[in-house]
């Protein structure tokens, strides 16, 4: 990988790891040294993907299908490639995503235990050759991730309210995913002060873009 060819970028982690806080670190990156981006999440990013991800936090009466779960993920991925990451690339401007499919292999793959396979075909299906050229991973412990949840307050969504086991397979996933393919994954233990995450942040950053 060449970082002329680094375009589309996602931040990845559990709960709490400081992902909406990291991206705003990045867009301040990006503002400052003139670079057009798209910044967006998933799931979301679009009017109609939005409409999906409330459908897949709240709470229901009947409980939401894990299979059917995944469907839903990938109906908002689907709208929100057409939509909003495809154009900003054919833009040649860089994308930055809040969460994008390692998180469903993680949660839905093995926290919901359908396994990487349905996923895998799904993504296949709905992205193509899409694949982020960069993921970078706020790794913390299923435990510190569950206080700052509970430290934020608020009503938990329908993945917060999960066990710890379910948390510990969405960690342990992200690692094997991240050291099967270490070219694409940067890993931060994001359990560190919020200024030795940017630190190590902004050296990822810089070399990208050296
Ligand atoms: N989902 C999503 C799936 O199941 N499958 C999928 O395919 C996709 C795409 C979406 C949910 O959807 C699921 C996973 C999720 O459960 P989300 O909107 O991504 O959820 O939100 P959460 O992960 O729930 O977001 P959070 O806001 O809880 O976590 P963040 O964004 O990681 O954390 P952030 O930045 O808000 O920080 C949380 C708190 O910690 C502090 C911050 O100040 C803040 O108070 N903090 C630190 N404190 C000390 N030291 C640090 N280094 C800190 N970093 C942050």
């Amino acid at each position: 990988m060449t970082n002329s060819s680094v375009k589309f970028i996602t931040i990845e982690g559990m709960e709490g790891a400081g992902k909406s806080t990291n991206l705003s670190y990045v867009i301040d990156f990006f503002q400052q040294r003139g670079i057009e981006f798209a910044a967006t999440r998933e799931p979301g990013g679009t009017e109609i993907s939005e409409k999906i991800r409330h459908l897949l936090l709240e709470h229901h009466t009947e409980t939401l299908a894990p299979l059917a779960e995944l469907m839903l993920i990938f109906a908002a991925r689907a709208q929100h490639i057409d939509k909003v990451i495809k154009p900003a690339l054919d833009a040649g401007q860089w994308v930055i995503c809040d969460r994008f499919t390692d998180a469903t292999y993680a949660y839905q793959g093995e926290g919901r235990q359908l396994g990487g396979k349905k996923v895998e075909l799904l993504e296949r299906f709905v992205q193509q050759e899409l694949q982020p050229d960069l993921t970078i991973i706020l790794d913390v412990p299923v435990a510190l991730s569950a206080a700052r949840v509970e430290q934020r307050g608020g009503e938990l969504d329908r993945f917060e309210v999960e066990d710890s086991d379910f948390f510990q397979r969405v960690r342990d996933a992200y690692h094997q995913r991240a050291d099967a393919a270490p070219e694409r994954y940067a890993l931060i233990d994001a359990s560190q002060p919020l200024l030795k995450v940017q630190a190590e942040l902004l050296g990822i950053l810089e070399r990208l873009l050296d």
